[in-house]
């Protein structure tokens, strides 16, 4: 399903796309949408403002707060009646966010995600064991529709239950396997559990994504399934999962399907587009949905874009894995910091495992950050060494906590929550 056409396009040829595209989107967004035709004239513009890619940094980002403004159908660019599927995200408060797919979004939709798992190493005729979360979630219908498009055979088992996806994967032996990778590992322990050895266990490819994750965790899921596990990227207001995917060979950052969704990388303050290469917030256009385009979308995730064109043929850019979102960012003492950079600083402490959680708390007006850790050994020494390696890497003093492995929270199949706020008013 590498579709050469499209992933390997010449790169005039992709730029030229992606603007009649855009334009067709501007022009769409004017002509059905009041919220966008009031935001487009509060900037002075109207669609024929766009005439070139780097005329887009001069229109409004879409932001989740007015996708909850004009809740539930207000963004929605088609007739209701011309609704196929509805998807929702809880949200952290109030109103859940709504995103409605016509016939033509599904259908863009089934072909990214299709994409993304043929990057993964799926082939046609591979069994497919699907354990994202089924229901108002994206994850689960999304690669679902992707897998059979493929040629896949899906086994729709949801997140959740995991002996029952144990004995699944026993039995039916799938060679592809999507998820949580944080679900990932504890398939992992309950597999092992059970006597498996990455030899005995028949999955070939892991899919893993919908929440950040590190190279030690990718390491580890490797390791203990026998697989070779790529990360796929995505967000339910844009399409859901297949917005992106790394390649199986390759694995250094995931590949952007550009011709479906334009991506920026701006600075957070500013909001003015950095260059590639460099960090910021992702914001993404849909170009090809019907039913709910977004113009430059705030992600919220912080990420670079890399250049694609290397021995996998495809000329579309790639994104770097997300270190965090703008809105998980901790400021400990005036200083930024992400969970994954944490991660990331302790990557190579063999005892350590990649399950942690992050305490924030609060003494008089000093906030104070533990991080629980599991570990193979306790010690006063190792214990140090995490400290000390943070200190140095990521500029931050915490205080550490090595906890029995076993003892830390696991995922249950969806997204796990890593930083628990004890900190009250702010
Ligand atoms: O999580 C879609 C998805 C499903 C992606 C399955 C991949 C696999 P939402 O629930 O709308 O959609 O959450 C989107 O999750 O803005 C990121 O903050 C985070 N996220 C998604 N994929 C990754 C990833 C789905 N590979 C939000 N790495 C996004 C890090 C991710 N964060």
């Amino acid at each position: 399903m590498f579709n050469p056409s499209a992933e390997a396009m010449p790169l005039p040829d992709l730029r030229a796309l992606q603007l009649s595209r855009l334009q067709a989107t501007v022009a769409r967004l004017q002509e059905r949408v009041p919220m966008y035709r009031q935001k487009f004239a509060e900037a002075g513009l109207t669609p024929d403002d766009l005439t070139s890619l780097d005329d887009l940094r001069r229109f409004p980002f879409t932001r989740k707060a007015d996708l909850r403004d004009t809740y539930p159908f207000g963004l929605f660019s088609v007739p209701r009646s011309d609704l196929r599927r509805i998807h929702a995200s809880s949200g952290t408060s109030g109103k859940p966010t709504v995103v409605g797919y016509d016939e033509n979004d599904l259908a863009v939709f089934a072909e990214v995600v299709a994409r993304s798992l043929y990057a993964a190493g799926a082939r046609p005729g591979m069994l497919f064991h699907n354990a994202y979360g089924y229901g108002l979630f994206t994850g689960g219908l999304g690669t679902h529709a992707g897998g059979e498009r493929l040629g896949l055979g899906v086994v729709p088992v949801s997140g959740g239950g995991t002996e029952r996806q144990v004995s699944l994967i026993e039995d039916l032996e799938p060679e592809v396997i999507a998820c949580t990778p944080s679900y990932a590992l504890v398939l992992a322990d309950a597999l092992a559990a059970r006597g498996h050895t990455p030899e005995t266990i028949s999955l070939r490819y892991a899919v893993l994504g919908a929440e950040p994750w590190s190279e030690t965790m990718r390491r580890e899921v490797e390791a203990r399934l026998g697989v070779v596990a790529t990360n796929i990227y995505g967000l339910s207001e844009i399409i859901g999962p297949g917005v992106s995917n790394e390649d199986a060979a390759e694995r250094q950052g995931s590949y952007l399907w550009e011709d479906h969704f334009y991506p920026e990388v701006v600075d957070p303050a500013t909001g003015e587009p950095v260059p590639d290469g460099e960090d910021g917030v992702l914001v993404l256009t849909s170009m090809t949905r019907t039913a709910m385009p977004l113009l430059r979308y705030w992600t919220g995730d912080i990420t670079r874009l890399l250049p694609g064109g290397n021995a996998t043929g495809r000329t579309m850019r790639r994104m770097d894995g997300i270190r965090g979102r703008s809105d998980d960012m901790l400021i400990l003492r005036g200083v930024n910091v992400y969970p994954t950079q944490i991660e990331a600083a302790l990557a190579h402490l063999a005892d350590l495992r990649p399950h942690y959680q992050l305490v924030l708390s609060r003494t008089g007006t000093m906030d104070d950050l533990l991080l629980r850790i599991e570990s193979a050994h306790q010690g006063a020494e190792l214990r140090g060494e995490v400290v000390r390696l943070v200190k140095m890497m990521v500029g931050v003093s915490i205080a550490c906590e090595l906890c029995e492995p076993g003892s830390l929270p696991r995922s249950e199949g969806g997204k796990l929550r890593r930083v628990v706020d004890l900190r009250t008013a702010r």
